[in-house]
């Protein structure tokens, strides 16, 4: 069983981790575009050609399923990526809208996201259908993924999404980029206990996990081994 995790860059690594922690049967590959990362303020019709053609690697490997492990580049093309590729299953990342709506007791929720995401149709239907009357704040993370590449999550400034979380007494944080897996302890430090902080990657672990266990009947079932 071969699962392949694409993003732009250093996202994904943190995606392939824990799909490796949870999965650990299967071989997890990863494919990167380091050339051309950041995706997050590209347009859409340029992140769908990047990503089409750095996933080549693991479609030759022959993966079970892919990944994207990027929010950008599900937003902008795993749609067409699924009419390209129509033997190959896709699992793309998506802001956690629904569950931190559900979640909040304030009322109020801050997506974390780039720019592209933000702005994209997908993105837009997901807040009309889950989010309802929650006040959803989009602070502005704009150069946080390129940081992170430069290996300097510790120096990117939380104090406006501080500022956010206190002025619209927001007390859940959706992580919808998978660059910002790394500044995840920060922001957890930043907004204090009361604050739920939420990332995607045991959700799509369990996504994954059922399209292998459904390609492979005859594998002995084995636990997801969640924390
Ligand atoms: N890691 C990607 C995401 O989840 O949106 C994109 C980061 C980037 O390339 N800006």
């Amino acid at each position: 069983m071969k699962i392949g995790v694409f993003d732009s860059g250093l996202g994904g690594e943190a995606v392939a981790a824990r799909l490796r922690e949870l999965i650990p049967h299967a071989a997890v590959i990863t494919a990167n575009d380091r050339d051309h990362v950041p995706y997050g303020s590209r347009s859409e019709a340029e992140v769908y050609r990047l990503t089409s053609r750095a996933i080549h690697p693991l479609l030759a490997a022959s993966c079970d399923v892919i990944v994207l492990a990027c929010n950008t580049a599900t937003a902008a093309a795993v749609e067409q990526l699924r009419r390209d590729h129509p033997a190959t299953p896709f699992v793309g990342l998506e802001p956690m809208v629904k569950p931190a709506s559900s979640m909040t007791r304030t009322g109020s929720i801050l997506v974390c996201a780039t720019p592209a995401t933000l702005a994209s149709p997908r993105y837009q239907q997901l807040k009309r259908h889950w989010a309802g009357a929650v006040n959803v704040v989009e602070p502005d993370c704009s150069d946080w993924a390129a940081a992170v590449e430069r290996g300097e999550a510790d120096t990117v400034d939380l104090e406006s999404l501080q500022q956010h979380l206190h002025r619209e007494s927001a007390d859940v944080v959706v992580l919808a980029c998978t660059h910002y897996h790394w500044l995840k302890t920060r922001i957890e430090q930043v907004a204090g206990p009361t604050v739920t902080v939420l990332e995607p990657s045991d959700a799509v672990a369990a996504q994954v996990r059922r399209i292998t266990d459904a390609a492979d009947p005859l594998a002995q079932p084995q636990p997801l081994r969640l924390p």
